[in-house]
């Protein structure tokens, strides 16, 4: 190997992104988002201005301990009428930030590596864990069809995911992700129960003590 050769393979480099098979139409490409952070962070901060976290209550009457905020024409929320996807930010009366371009490309990028070709999602849901932050199993299942598949991005401190199956009693494998993973799922793991144990104290050095998830959905009509 001569000089030029061990330059590629210098420890500036990013690594390659590595591929693990969780399920049959389920994958996580490990730090496929690293190299969109220098653009998906100033973003972010934007949509926070425009659109603040907040915490919402589920229908049950439960505060959700994760907090929460959308990009894209259609925003997830959830209140005491029910889980539901609106064109506003019910907080502020106005549509949810428009979803950044470099958003647009890292869902796409992924959901392509997965082999789900045109990808085209109207949906940014924006999540927020604190230290001890969790999210109890749950499907996705507000999306209008099934058949395009989801894209999460995980930025800043680790945590582990559940992945579960079809019932909420399967069991659940559990996934650590972190800062710059990509979890791609769709066709029949589409439906299949997950979520997110409470999450450790740490600090990331770009996000400090908190974990940033976007998940990536077509959610409206086609
Ligand atoms: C999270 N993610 O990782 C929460 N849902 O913070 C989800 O609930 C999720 O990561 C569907 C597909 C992928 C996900
Ligand atoms: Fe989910």
């Amino acid at each position: 190997m001569n000089a030029s050769n061990l330059d590629l393979f210098d420890a500036e480099e990013a690594p390659v992104a590595t591929r693990e098979r969780i399920g049959e139409r389920a994958i996580v490409l490990r730090g496929l988002a690293l190299s969109y952070v220098p653009e998906l962070l100033p973003a972010l901060e934007a949509i926070g201005r425009a659109a603040p976290f907040r915490h919402m209550t589920t229908p049950g009457g439960l505060r959700m301990s994760v907090a929460l905020t959308n990009c894209g024409a259609l925003g997830w929320t959830s209140d005491a009428h029910g889980y539901r996807y609106t064109r506003r930010d019910p907080q502020t009366g106005q549509p949810w930030p428009a979803m950044p371009a470099p958003f647009l490309r890292l869902a796409r990028a992924a959901a392509a590596e997965a082999g789900f070709e045109d990808f085209r999602p109207d949906a940014c849901l924006v999540n927020r864990y604190l230290p001890g932050t969790r999210l109890s199993l749950h499907q996705d299942r507000d999306e209008h069809d099934f058949a395009a598949p989801i894209v999460s991005v995980s930025l800043g401190i680790p945590a582990v995911f559940l992945f579960g199956g079809h019932a909420r009693a399967d069991r659940a494998a559990r996934i650590p992700l972190h800062h710059g993973d990509v979890l791609v799922w769709g066709g029949p793991d589409r439906l299949r129960y997950h979520g997110v144990l409470p999450v450790k104290e740490a600090h990331h050095p770009l996000l400090g003590g908190q974990r940033i998830n976007f998940t990536f959905r077509e959610a409206g009509r086609p």
